[in-house]
């Protein structure tokens, strides 16, 4: 059995709910806490996966530490009943899932948030702050020399960057700009399952989770395409969107109650 760790909320979490679950892959769920308890950064999680971040897929054979990998994985599984197994199709596909990946999901969620609830930037200053020292002073007696906290740690000072040098209002603008140029690049959406033809493909797993965060973050405007928002709608209704637990607005308790089960998670080697 395949073991899947992840964030309710997360967005990269819910590409692999969406890819494992279109795919007909099961797993076991262990739900991490990853804003307040921050289960990623324990040591027995930093084994598992060094860039401590969800999701990571175990099983036996099996340890993938990102959702591209999980992606991919799944439309192994998958093999001809998705459209990436076209050779005809295969570059447009994965040049949509690389533009998606391209896009700093966190910047523009993180922009939006701080433009329009400005008085949470003192705050996040402040965390983002003390984790990376945190990180450096785990880093120092770390057993294994410490090499993945100090680089959890620089990353951390990366987001601290964006957030203090640039004003989030400009950042946020080209986000904007990003998102906007990549949905305007995505071909013609045939009246039909996917966004490539008759089944799906990675591009409509990314998409869809993409468009999920447009709308929880108020920013679906961005996307100025019938047929792109007739596809979204018909995505909408796939009993997998609901299974694979995609947010399209944030849901509080939902969020509280994901904290309480992470509690019960332990993560064996
Ligand atoms: N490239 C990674 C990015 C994963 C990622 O950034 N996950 C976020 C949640 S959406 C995370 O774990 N954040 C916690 C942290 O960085 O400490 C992937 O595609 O899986």
């Amino acid at each position: 059995m395949l073991e899947l760790f992840h964030a309710a909320p997360s967005y990269y979490s819910m590409v692999a709910r969406l890819a494992l679950v279109e795919a007909g892959v099961s797993w076991t769920s262990r739900l991490l806490d990853i804003h307040l308890a921050k289960q990623q950064l324990s040591d027995a999680y930093r084994q598992l996966n060094p860039q401590m971040t969800v999701p990571t897929l175990r099983g036996p054979d099996l340890l993938l530490t990102d959702s591209s990998a999980i992606l991919d994985f799944a439309a192994g599984q998958v093999g001809p009943g998705w459209l990436d197994a076209d050779p005809q199709l295969a570059p447009a596909i994965q040049s949509a899932v690389a533009g998606h990946y391209a896009i700093s999901i966190e910047t523009l969620t993180f922009s939006k948030l701080l433009v329009s609830r400005s008085w949470m930037q003192p705050m996040v200053v402040r965390v983002l702050g003390s984790l990376s020292r945190s990180l450096e002073a785990r880093a120092a007696t770390a057993r294994d020399g410490g090499a993945s906290l100090l680089a959890k740690a620089q990353q951390n000072r990366d987001r601290l960057a964006v957030f203090t040098t640039v004003a989030p209002a400009q950042t946020l603008v080209q986000m904007r700009q990003q998102v906007s140029a990549y949905l305007t690049a995505l071909p013609p959406v045939p009246e039909q399952a996917g966004l490539f033809g008759d089944r799906l493909s990675r591009a409509d797993i990314v998409v869809a989770v993409l468009l999920g965060r447009l709308t929880m973050a108020g920013e679906l405007d961005l996307l100025q395409r019938n047929d792109l928002l007739q596809w979204w709608a018909r995505f909408q209704q796939r009993p997998t969107f609901q299974a694979a637990d995609i947010w399209t607005r944030f849901q509080g308790r939902r969020f509280v109650g994901a904290l309480l089960e992470a509690r019960q998670t332990t993560i064996s080697s």
